[in-house]
C-alpha cells in the first residue's frame, strides 16, 4: 500500500497569504486525502473504478459546491477556499478533483445561477450532501471545442419539451442521478435543462478503455425523444454564456487542481533524489537532476502566485474568463511538465503504481484537455491581447 509521505512546498512562504481559515479548510482537506485517497486511489486507477465511498467524505468536508451560499446547502466559502480544495484534492487524483468540479462548479453552480428557486430548492441540498451526483452535458461527438455548433434540440410539446441528440465524454455520466445538459431550443438558442435518471428515453452508456482518469467514470448521454418537463428549463440564461459561465467556474478550480497534482510529482522526485543512490551517491547531488528539481520549484512557485492572486481578483468579483484561461492552462502544462520530469527521476519505479508519478502524468493528459484544450486557451489570451478573435 503506497504510504503518503506528501510535504507541501512552499519557497516563497506563500502560507502567508492564506487566512487561518483557508489554512484549515485546506489541511483538513489534505488530511482527508492522506487518509482516505492516497491509500486506495491507485488501487481504483488501476481497475478502472471511481471510488464511489468518497463521495460522502467529500460531501461532509463541504467540497461539493463550497461557494454556494449556506440556505441551498452549500460551503458559503470564499474562492481562495475553494481553490485550496481543489489543490488538495487533485494532489491526491484528479478524477477526484473532476467529481468534485462537475459537482460544484458544473452542476450546482447553474442551478444556483441560472435556475428558478423551486430547481435550487429540490436539487442544490440533495446535490451539496451528495446523495444526489449530477453531470454536465456540453461536449457532443461532432462538437467539442466548438459547442455552439451543437446538434442536441428539443421542440415544445405543450407542458413539456422533447429532447434529442448524444454528448461524449461526461464525466460522472454513468451514475449520476441529473444531468445539466445543454440543447437548442426551436429558435435556435442553446438553454440549459436539468434530466433526472429514469427519464424515458434517457440513457447514460459507460465510456472504456481510458489510459487517463481511470478512477473517474466517463460516459455518455444519449436522448431519444425524451419528455422534459418545462420546469426543468432554466429560466435565466440563454446562449452560449450559460455553459461559458459555468466553465470559468470549474477552470478556476482546476488551475488550483493542477497545481496540487505538481506539489505532489514534485514532492515525491525530491524525496526520491535524496533517497537513491547511484555511482555512490544521491542522485539528487547531480547537477542534471538538480536543474530538473529547480525548474520544477520555480514553475510550482510562479504558478502559487499566480492561482492566489486569480483567487484574490475572483474574490473581488473582478476577475476575467480570459484571466481563468491563463491559470487554468499555465497550471496544466506546469503540472505535465513537471510530472514528465518527475517519471524521470524515479527511473523506472516512476511508471509503476508505488509512486503516484505516472498515475498523474496519464490524468493531466485529460486534464489538459477537458474544460477548453490548452490551444483553445492560449487563443482565448490571444484574442484578449490583440483584440483579433481566432475563432471567427
Ligand atoms: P463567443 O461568441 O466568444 O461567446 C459566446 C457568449 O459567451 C460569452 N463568453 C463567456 N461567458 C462566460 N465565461 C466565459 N469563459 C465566456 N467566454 C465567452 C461571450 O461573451 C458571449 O456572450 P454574449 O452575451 O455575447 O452571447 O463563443 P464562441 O462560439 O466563439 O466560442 C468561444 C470558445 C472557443 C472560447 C468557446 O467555445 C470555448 O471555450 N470552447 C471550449 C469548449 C470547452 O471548454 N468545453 C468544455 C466542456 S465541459 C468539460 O470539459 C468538463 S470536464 C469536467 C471535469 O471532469 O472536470
Ligand atoms: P476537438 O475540439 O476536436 O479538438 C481536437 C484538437 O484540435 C485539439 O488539439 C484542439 O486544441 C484543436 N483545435 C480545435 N479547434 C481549434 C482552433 N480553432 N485552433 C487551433 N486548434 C484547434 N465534456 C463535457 O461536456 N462534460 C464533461 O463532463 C466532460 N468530461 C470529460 C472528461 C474527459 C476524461 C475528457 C477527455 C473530456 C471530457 N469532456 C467533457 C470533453 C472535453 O471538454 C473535450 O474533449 C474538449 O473540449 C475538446 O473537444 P474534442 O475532444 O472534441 O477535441
Amino acid at each position: 500500500m503506497y504510504h503518503d509521505r506528501f510535504q507541501q512546498p512552499d519557497y516563497y512562504q506563500v502560507d502567508e497569504l492564506f487566512t487561518d481559515e483557508q489554512k484549515l479548510i485546506r489541511d483538513t482537506v489534505r488530511a482527508w486525502v492522506k487518509k482516505e485517497v492516497s491509500p486506495i486511489i491507485e488501487e481504483y486507477a488501476q481497475r478502472g473504478e471511481f471510488p464511489k465511498h468518497l463521495i460522502k467524505g467529500l460531501a461532509e468536508m463541504g467540497c461539493f459546491g463550497p461557494t454556494i451560499p449556506v440556505e441551498y446547502g452549500g460551503g458559503g466559502l470564499d474562492s481562495i477556499s475553494y481553490g485550496l480544495m481543489m489543490q488538495e484534492i487533485e494532489r491526491g487524483d484528479s478524477g477526484i478533483r473532476s467529481t468534485a468540479s462537475v459537482q460544484g462548479s458544473l452542476v450546482m453552480y447553474p442551478i444556483y445561477a441560472y435556475g428558478s428557486e423551486d430547481q435550487r430548492k429540490k436539487y442544490l441540498p440533495r446535490l451539496a450532501s451528495g446523495e444526489w451526483m449530477g453531470c454536465f452535458g456540453l461536449t457532443e461527438p461532432d462538437y467539442g471545442s466548438n459547442p455552439s455548433d451543437m446538434i442536441s434540440n428539443y421542440k415544445d410539446a405543450g407542458d413539456h419539451v422533447v429532447l434529442n441528440g448524444a454528448k461524449m465524454w461526461i464525466s460522472n455520466a454513468p451514475f449520476a442521478d441529473v444531468a445539466v445538459v445543454w440543447a437548442k431550443d426551436e429558435a435556435g438558442d442553446i438553454r440549459g435543462l436539468i434530466l433526472e435518471r429514469g427519464m424515458k428515453g434517457f440513457t447514460t452508456p459507460e465510456t472504456h478503455g481510458k489510459w487517463s482518469l481511470r478512477a473517474s467514470a466517463t460516459g455518455e448521454l444519449v436522448f431519444d425523444n425524451v419528455q422534459v418537463p418545462k420546469e426543468n428549463i432554466f429560466p435565466n440564461v440563454k446562449g452560449l454564456k450559460g455553459p461559458l459561465g459555468c466553465l470559468t467556474k470549474a477552470r478556476y478550480g482546476i488551475a488550483w487542481g493542477a497545481l496540487g497534482a505538481a506539489m505532489d510529482c514534485y514532492d515525491s522526485a525530491l524525496r526520491y533524489s535524496k533517497e537513491r543512490i547511484q555511482f555512490g551517491k544521491p542522485i539528487g547531488s547531480f547537477q542534471l537532476t538538480q536543474k530538473k528539481l529547480a525548474e520544477m520549484i520555480t514553475e510550482i512557485t510562479k504558478a502559487q502566485l499566480l492561482v492566489w492572486r486569480l483567487g484574490v481578483l475572483v474574490n473581488e468579483n473582478r476577475a476575467t474568463p480570459g484571466q481563468v484561461s491563463m491559470a487554468k492552462r499555465n497550471s496544466v502544462e506546469i503540472a505535465l511538465n513537471i510530472s514528465r520530469e518527475a517519471r524521470q527521476i524515479h527511473g523506472g519505479m516512476g511508471i509503476t503504481g508505488e509512486y503516484p508519478i505516472m498515475r498523474h502524468m496519464m490524468n493531466l493528459e485529460s486534464v489538459v484537455t477537458y474544460e477548453g484544450t490548452h490551444d483553445i486557451h492560449l487563443l482565448i489570451t490571444g484574442m484578449d491581447v490583440t483584440g483579433l478573435n481566432a475563432f471567427k
